[in-house]
Parts: C-alpha cells; sequence; structure tokens
C-alpha cells in the first residue's frame, strides 16, 4: 500500500481518530504524543523527499557536464566567387583612375541598348539569334547584351562632362557551348570631357593590365570595328602564363586579348545630346569593354567557363574570401 501510514485511511488517521475512544483525563496526553508522532512522520517524510531530490540533481549534474573549456565548433566560412572578386579588383584599379561606378537595369529599351549606340534596325548583333528579347514589338524591351546601355543612361541624364564612369554587371546573349554562356559579365568604362584622346585611353588601359597582371606586363593595340567608337581597338596583353615567349595558352603568338576600346563615335554623342542643348560644349571621349570571365580564367588559370557557372562548392571554395 503506497499510504500505509499518512493517508486518510493510514494509521495516522486512525491513531487520531481513536482519540475520541480516550479518557478525558488521558487525552491530553495520548493527544499531544499523537501529535508527536503526525509531525515526525511528516519531517521523515520531507527529509526523505529532499533526498531523492538532491540525489536525482547530483546525478544529472554529472551527467549532464559542460566542459566550456572546449573549442568551439567551426562555423563554415563562404567565399567570394571567383567572378566577384575580379568585378571588385577592376572596379578598385579604375577608381584609382577617377571613375566612378554607374549600375543600371537589366532589363533595357532598344534605344539604350542598340539605337543610341549606332546600332540601327538591321544591325546583325540585334538578331533574335543573339538577343533575349522580352517584348518583341516596336519599342519593345530586352535583356541588355552589353553594359553600354548603363553609360548611355548616364549620359542622357544630362550629366555635365566631364563623366567618368565604370559599369559592371550581368549581360545576356542567346549563345551556349563551351565558350558561350547566355549569361556573363561586363566592366565597361566611360571617359568624355574636353579632349579627351587616345593616348589617354591607352595609358588607362596599360595601367590596368600591369595592376591586374602583373608590372611587367605589356599591351598591344590591334585595329578593330564596334559601331559605338571610331577609331576602335583590340587590346592583347603578354601572355600570362609564358610572359609572351609563346605557349599552348596564347597559341604561340605571346599575346592575349582582354578587351576591346576606342573613342566614342560621334552618333553616341549625338544620341544623347552631347554637342547641343543643354550641353553644347564639344567633347571627345574614350570607351573600353571587357569580359570579367575571360579576365578571371586568365588571372586564375581556370580552364573550362563552365566551372564559373556549375557552383561546385569544391571548385569555390579555392577563393578563400
Ligand atoms: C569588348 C569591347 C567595348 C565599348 C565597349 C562603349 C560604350 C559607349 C560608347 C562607346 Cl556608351 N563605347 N563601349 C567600346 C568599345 C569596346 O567592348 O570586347 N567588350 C567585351
Amino acid at each position: 500500500m503506497d499510504n500505509k501510514f499518512l493517508s486518510k485511511k493510514g494509521a495516522l488517521s486512525e491513531l487520531l481518530k481513536a482519540l475520541r475512544d480516550v479518557s478525558a483525563a488521558d487525552r491530553p496526553k495520548v493527544g499531544a504524543r499523537a501529535n508527536e508522532a503526525k509531525t515526525k512522520l511528516e519531517a521523515a517524510l520531507v527529509a526523505k523527499r529532499d533526498g531523492f531530490e538532491n540525489e536525482a540533481l547530483a546525478s544529472r549534474l554529472e551527467k549532464e557536464r559542460v566542459d566550456f573549456t572546449l573549442p568551439a565548433r567551426r562555423a563554415p566560412v563562404g567565399s567570394l566567387h571567383p567572378v566577384t572578386k575580379i568585378t571588385a579588383e577592376i572596379v578598385a584599379i579604375f577608381r584609382r583612375l577617377g571613375f566612378e561606378l554607374a549600375e543600371g537595369p537589366e532589363i533595357e529599351t532598344e534605344f539604350n541598348n542598340f539605337d543610341a549606340l549606332n546600332m540601327r534596325e538591321d544591325h546583325p548583333a540585334r538578331d533574335m539569334q543573339d538577343t533575349f528579347y522580352v517584348q518583341s514589338e516596336k519599342g519593345g524591351r530586352l535583356l541588355r547584351t552589353h553594359t553600354s546601355p548603363v553609360q548611355i543612361r548616364s549620359m542622357l541624364a544630362k550629366k555635365k562632362p566631364p563623366v567618368r564612369i565604370l559599369c559592371p554587371g550581368a549581360v545576356f546573349r542567346s549563345d551556349y557551348d563551351m565558350t558561350h554562356s547566355p549569361m556573363f559579365h561586363q566592366v565597361e568604362g566611360l571617359y568624355v570631357d574636353r579632349d579627351v584622346s587616345f593616348a589617354e585611353l591607352r595609358g588607362a588601359l596599360l595601367f590596368f593590365a600591369r595592376e591586374m597582371f602583373g608590372a611587367q606586363t605589356q599591351i598591344r593595340l590591334r585595329p578593330s570595328y564596334f559601331p559605338f567608337v571610331e577609331p576602335g581597338a583590340e587590346v592583347d596583353v603578354t601572355c600570362v602564363l609564358c610572359k609572351g615567349k609563346g605557349c599552348r595558352v596564347c597559341k604561340d603568338t605571346g599575346w592575349l586579348e582582354i578587351l576591346g576600346g576606342g573613342m566614342v563615335h560621334p552618333k553616341v554623342f549625338e544620341a544623347v545630346g552631347y554637342g547641343t542643348g543643354e550641353n553644347p560644349e564639344p567633347v571627345t571621349g574614350f570607351a573600353f569593354g571587357m569580359g570579367v570571365e575571360r579576365i578571371a580564367m586568365l588571372k586564375y588559370g581556370v580552364p573550362d567557363l563552365r566551372l564559373l557557372f556549375e557552383n561546385d562548392v569544391r571548385f569555390l571554395k579555392q577563393f578563400g574570401v
């Protein structure tokens, strides 16, 4: 029985009940003894219960002991994507030459992406094959195929020259194979002022090439065509691997193409209203553009473009923070 002594029907209750049958003379004495017994029993009960509780607590404290001096588990730390790192590096280099960051939307108008850049209706780059159209009707929207529209926006915002901006960002072309991704990244630069010269373009690009690939780097400009510049050039750097001697990477030429640039075409200035109206002063300017993935592949020796888009952590974690 659970409560042989203390329950309602237990020995103690029976004892107190039995007081009725004790004579009046003996009752105080017997009653006092009965109360004494009750007090003792209750005290013994409390003592036993406290004992059990202390034992239980002591065993829990032992079992659940925590060693606060142990080193903490290391939280996994992420890393910046190589494209992010290279973009930041390019921006930092040109900031030192006074270029400011400018960004714009990835969905653009045909005017900002093509018309203002001297690429009119019949220009082959406007083909459905190359451009992702969001709305194909006249005056429709598209995914920007380069970051030049950001520069167009800056000039259209009626900014008074000098304009010296750098425009990094994602661009989109309907192209997908070993060496082309439908989304990739570009950095373009634009410098517009009175009497900006081709020599200043070359100087800026040489500074960039040496900061990015090392102080011994040389550059070489080859005449080339872009609709939005005249004259235009493609720019090579001495091979990052053989330093110009000729190897597998540079196909024995000693040179690697890394960017393109030139003097801003008068048609571009015309399209944004430079030279008339609110900005009547005559201006000249240079512009250039480069693919970030290509720079990242050359700088880090990445052999396959797809590694930059697969996001395999074993690849990404090699680039630290
Ligand atoms: C390349 C070559 C280039 C430009 C980009 C540009 C922008 C404006 C006006 C004139 Cl607003 N030009 N940008 C000029 C020449 C070359 O990029 O190979 N990019 C990956």
